[in-house]
């Protein structure tokens, strides 16, 4: 049996190690990627992240074939906006505010349907869906706890936006100790420049920070642990 195997990724391979290794999927909500929503509504062309949901619902369902567990995010607030500073709350001025009304409900609020993840990636029963209210998946949330319980120490780290909420989540876990992949075209920006920079950042200086590899490098090593685990 295959329980070890690696990754051709940048800037060295990366062991992959079953029953250690988690997909964290971080914040394919509506409200971000969905047109008419908050995203779309502060500028952005959501194009940019769209094109990120075909090869990340492949790579989820290599993840759920091998069986590495599956970890989705969302960041949003309380209904009240209890948790969520006023400094994150008044920046900027955009046509739209976190808890205004949007095109898909109260925007960036638990609970409403532009805060839940788009239809092609949705979570399947059993799966961990962390509620994040700031940028990093660990601030605030039982992630950690989670992931110990589990004894996990890989991450491959998908998800959007790739400078803001992914790198933030891959900084915080590679501080506590986990070895992160970030899977370059299961990650997007709505800017193409913070995406090339966002990837070269994190492989630069020996992986300063992580791994960068495409899911046409991950996938085939998930399907040597499935069938190693068959
Ligand atoms: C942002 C995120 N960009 N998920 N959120 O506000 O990256």
């Amino acid at each position: 049996m295959t329980e070890t195997t690696e990754i051709p990724a940048a800037p060295s391979p990366y062991p992959l190690i079953a029953g250690r290794t988690a997909l964290i999927v971080i914040d394919m909500q509506r409200d971000f990627l969905l047109p008419g929503g908050f995203g779309e509504s502060l500028g952005n062309d959501v194009g940019q992240l769209l094109k990120v949901v075909p090869p990340l619902a492949a790579l989820i369902a290599a993840a759920r074939d091998a069986g590495i567990m599956v970890i989705h995010t969302r960041e949003g607030h309380e209904p009240d906006l209890s948790d969520c500073p006023p400094a994150k709350l008044t920046r900027g001025a955009p046509s739209k505010r976190i808890g205004d009304d949007g095109k898909y409900g109260r925007i960036l609020i638990r609970g409403e349907y532009g805060h839940d993840i788009v239809d092609e990636l949705a979570p399947i029963d059993g799966e961990v869906v962390i509620d994040k209210p700031g940028k990093g998946a660990f601030y605030a949330t039982e992630l950690q706890d989670i992931l110990t319980a589990a004894g996990i120490t890989q991450l491959l780290v998908t998800g959007v936006t790739t400078e803001v909420c992914v790198h933030t989540t891959t900084r915080e876990a590679n501080d506590r100790g986990y070895e992160c992949l970030v899977v370059s075209d299961c990650v997007g920006s709505y800017f193409p420049e913070f995406q090339r920079v966002g990837l070269e950042m994190i492989a630069a200086q020996g992986g300063i920070f992580g791994w960068v590899a495409d899911s046409a490098s991950v996938i085939p090593a998930l399907t040597i642990l499935a069938v190693s685990a068959a």
